[in-house]
């Protein structure tokens, strides 16, 4: 048994079924788990993780063992790990340090834990395992091919870092591949932001006026799915492009400090910091509801609503009521942090899915050809986008038509006109 720390491993048998349940919902993983249990392409690598520990992502972390790899993994934020898959991971054998309700002395704590068997790969959903490698155990970089990073704003910040010159080794982005952005970012965060509203609320969606801050891939999702839900959709921007987009899709546009006038329910998605912040807090409705689905906590300025408001307490699970001095209530979910997975379970397994054969996939690229890729942020061949999306729609009953040898001349030639 190896080395762990979670919050209870009497859970283990709770979770294991959780387990299951995700991996009846994760065909390609279970397609290309075959291939790999018997090549084994990833054996003699230490891979240490820093992903939310969810049921699909132990679905992961066993595809990656079946690969070959050695694994030690810690959560990526401090309330969206699920204590009972944790407990089922250890009671497999997994070196997992994870707790739902962690402090930040406890999250890097368990980053520092999963570092000490000297990892060859580094795999993180918001890079903060590379950013504590490259902090804290410089000693460790010598050994280690290189990483995969998982999230929009994880990439952004490890780009600007190798711009800089200070990315000490390779990096795959695996959020940049076709089949992870534009469905997990886009149909799993759709889904998932509604779930955690949901859970923490139990409010009706229909009728309410639905704020999404940030019409990107997954603000995109989460208007798509609240306009399903019935809600007027209102989309805040600072790109023209992206809010021209949300208006040629039906959502109205407009500055947040108008949208907090008429918003009932509030969903920041952006990777910006301070989008809703005091003024905002102060012009809301009586009763409006406050979250976020971005990766970091900093979207909505919770420090200018603690030095505006009168009282608070936990009405409900991942559900804050805020009193303002003349006696609103504003209800903060999750405590400003990412909502589908502190309130609810992350992004269905099926989108998972895909992201996660993405990041196996990059574990291989990286174990096979890193020591010969430069200190940068690479993407994945566009190849494996069809392979993984074939594999998902074939576990869909879908098939695709194919080109002639006629169609495919056609399509290579220049020379025949209108
Ligand atoms: N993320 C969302 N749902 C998840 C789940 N069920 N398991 C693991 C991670 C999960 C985070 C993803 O959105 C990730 O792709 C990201 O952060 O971009």
């Amino acid at each position: 048994m190896s080395d762990y720390k979670v919050k209870d491993i009497a859970l283990a048998e709770q979770g294991a079924m959780k387990l299951d349940w995700a991996n009846a919902h994760m065909p390609v993983l279970s397609e290309l788990r075959k291939e790999w249990e018997a090549e084994r392409p990833l054996a003699g690598m230490r891979i240490a993780g820093c992903l939310h520990v969810t049921k699909e992502t132990g679905i992961l972390i066993r595809t990656l063992k079946a690969a070959g790899a050695e694994l030690s993994w810690s959560g990526c934020n401090p309330l969206s790990t699920q204590d009972d898959v944790a407990a089922a991971l250890a009671a497999e054998g997994f070196s997992m340090y994870a707790w739902h309700g962690m402090n930040t002395e406890e999250f890097y704590w368990c980053i520092d834990k999963t570092v000490e068997f000297k990892p060859t790969l580094t795999l993180d959903d918001g890079a903060d395992l590379i950013f504590r490698i490259h902090d804290q155990h410089q000693d460790l970089i010598p050994g280690i091919i290189g990483g995969s990073e998982e999230t929009t704003t994880g990439v952004h910040r490890l780009r600007s870092m190798a711009a800089d010159g200070a990315l000490q080794y390779p990096v795959i982005a695996v959020n940049d591949s076709e089949t992870k952005w534009d469905f997990d970012n886009v149909y799993g965060t759709g889904q998932s932001s509604i779930d955690g509203i949901l859970r923490a609320t139990s409010v009706l969606l229909a009728g309410k006026t639905f704020v999404v801050a940030g019409y990107g891939h997954c603000g995109r999702g989460c208007a798509m799915r609240a306009r399903g839900m019935g809600c007027r959709v209102v989309v805040t921007e600072i790109k023209a492009t992206a809010a021209l987009k949300a208006r040629l899709e039906g959502f109205e546009v407009m500055e947040m400090d108008d949208a907090a006038k008429i918003g009932d329910i509030f969903i920041t998605a952006t990777g910006m910091r301070d989008v809703v912040t005091g003024r905002h807090f102060e012009s809301m409705k009586d009763g409006a509801v406050v979250c976020n689905t971005g990766h970091y906590d900093v979207e909505l300025a919770l420090t200018d609503l603690d030095e505006i408001m009168d009282s608070r307490r936990d009405i409900r699970d991942n559900c804050e009521e805020v009193t303002m001095p003349d006696g609103r209530h504003i209800y903060v979910l999750a405590k400003g942090r990412l909502v589908n997975l502190a309130a609810a379970e992350g992004h269905p397994s099926e989108v998972m899915d895909m992201s996660f054969a993405n990041q196996v996939k990059a574990m291989i690229h990286l174990a096979k050809q890193g020591e010969a890729m430069n200190n940068e942020v690479y993407v994945l061949p566009a190849e494996i986008d069809e392979e993984i999306a074939g594999i998902k729609l074939r576990s869909m009953g879908s098939k695709l038509d194919v080109l002639t040898p006629e169609q495919i001349a056609y399509r290579d030639a220049y020379s025949e006109g209108t």
